[in-house]
């Protein structure tokens, strides 16, 4: 088999105010999405976070791609590896991965899976080591944001937002609009574990929001906080000892290993990261220091779906226990997910999943559905899905038109907050 042809179409989704320790969520999200063809006429696809540069080094990555067997990753990698070089790319201080080299690994990894699924008649999760568990669980992730739900355009697929109705159009901005939409998204999606986007606002306006989920959902209901690193160890440590015995994991507090490290060490809280061990390379750090009990895994940004189950056996080896982090991102990249996840036996953790904040789908039949905070992992071959190539094409012209090459939240903070800079270590 050979892969005879490879599109890569970027695209813009919907995306409400969202704020974070770097700033607001711009209007629409992007991402990238890319089809392999073979000979046999299987296609596979792939998804991860847009930019102009990601999907030029996509488009660079067709002439290694075109003409290789899907079912040849070690070959594949190699080709990519020598065209563009080890990547000994910074992930950077945003609370999103900017490397691009391991997302362009991890499209295209996606899509070989796919379409060996789709060859074999099986599904990812069955080439993965097969499926330990039916249903996935997912976690309701809460942002302090804005009123409106994003997409500013007079062309624009879904003007009125008809995603989950309540918690998108509402700001929330103090513990009582949190807990709101907490409320909203769990009795809509039937989430059990929830995720508090943090560093927007100081500490302990913050932990008051964390205490008023313990109150409003009980002290059994599994919660988490991430400020994204901005917090100084001090801080930490002190926000740390009021949400101690409320949070099921405390992640990214503080930025780096070592500070990490110090935070773990005074608190006794699990510390759970996708910030300060992101790469291979960053394990004998964090084993030497212990920075964290938790690693959040990430197939877009760890170079796909095996490096992913490397990842696994590495944190059972050194004790880690394993949850799954996520970013604005449409249906191909939660099936990919959901599969790596049923496949992964010490991914004990809900999964993060940006996904009810977006409406807009590029998979047929629309909107994957949660049932009781779960997505039940299907049988069908590949990743299960098929291509809606009239969304594709509409949501592609979304992206020419919104004029958008690349996230910049700070840049979009600025046009709420005239001036706001993005500091890597705030409060
Ligand atoms: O969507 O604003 C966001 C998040 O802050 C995201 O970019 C992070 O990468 O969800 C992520 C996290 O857990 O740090
Ligand atoms: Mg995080």
């Amino acid at each position: 088999m050979k892969i005879t042809d490879m599109h890569v179409t970027p695209i813009a989704i919907t995306d409400p105010p969202l704020l974070n320790a770097s700033g607001l969520h711009a209007p629409y999200a992007l991402r990238t999405i890319i089809e392999l063809v073979t000979d046999d006429n299987i296609y596979g696809l792939g998804e991860v976070p847009g930019s102009v540069a990601t999907t030029a080094s996509l488009e660079a990555a067709r002439e290694v791609v075109v003409g290789q067997d899907p079912f040849q990753l070690n070959a594949i990698q190699a080709g990519l590896m020598e065209r563009f070089g080890a990547g000994n790319e910074a992930r950077g201080e945003s609370p999103w991965d900017r490397r691009r080299i391991v997302h362009v690994f991890s499209a295209i990894e996606v899509a070989c899976f796919d379409i060996m699924g789709k060859a074999t008649n099986r599904p990812v999760c069955d080439l993965l080591g097969g499926r330990v568990r039916e249903q996935v669980d997912f976690s309701a992730y809460l942002f302090y944001k804005y009123e409106g739900a994003g997409g500013k355009l007079a062309f624009s697929t879904d003007p009125q937002a008809t995603g989950w109705a309540a918690a998108r159009q509402k700001a929330a901005l103090d513990p009582a609009g949190v807990v709101a939409q907490a409320q909203a998204m769990c009795k809509e999606f039937g989430f059990k574990s929830i995720k508090l986007k943090g560093g927007v606002f100081p500490p302990d306006e913050e932990v008051a929001a964390i205490l008023a989920l313990r109150d409003a959902f009980g002290p059994g209901t599994p919660l988490r906080h991430d400020p994204n690193a901005i917090w100084k160890v001090e801080t930490a440590i002190d926000a740390g000892r009021h949400m101690k015995g409320v949070l099921e994991y405390y992640e990214d507090p503080v930025r780096g290993q070592e500070n990490m490290a110090k935070v773990r060490e005074a608190l006794n809280i699990p510390m759970a990261t996708n910030m300060c061990t992101t790469s291979f390379e960053d394990i004998p750090g964090s084993v030497r220091t212990n920075s964290e009990d938790i690693i959040l895994s990430d197939h877009h940004f760890w170079g796909g779906l095996r490096a992913s189950v490397e990842l696994a056996r590495i944190c059972r080896t050194f004790g880690r226990g394993l949850s799954m982090h996520s970013n604005s991102h449409v249906g191909i990249s939660l099936a990919a997910m959901a599969h790596l996840a049923a496949a992964t036996p010490n991914l004990t953790y809900a999964c993060d999943t940006h996904y009810p904040w977006q409406s807009e789908e590029v998979i047929a039949g629309g909107r994957t559905q949660f049932a009781d905070g779960a997505l039940t992992v299907t049988n069908e071959p590949g990743l299960g899905i098929e291509l809606d190539r009239a969304m594709l094409a509409t949501l592609h012209e979304q992206y020419k038109l919104c004029g958008l090459t690349e996230r910049n939240d700070e840049i979009e903070m600025q046009k709420v907050q005239p001036g706001w800079k993005f500091q890597a270590t705030r409060w």
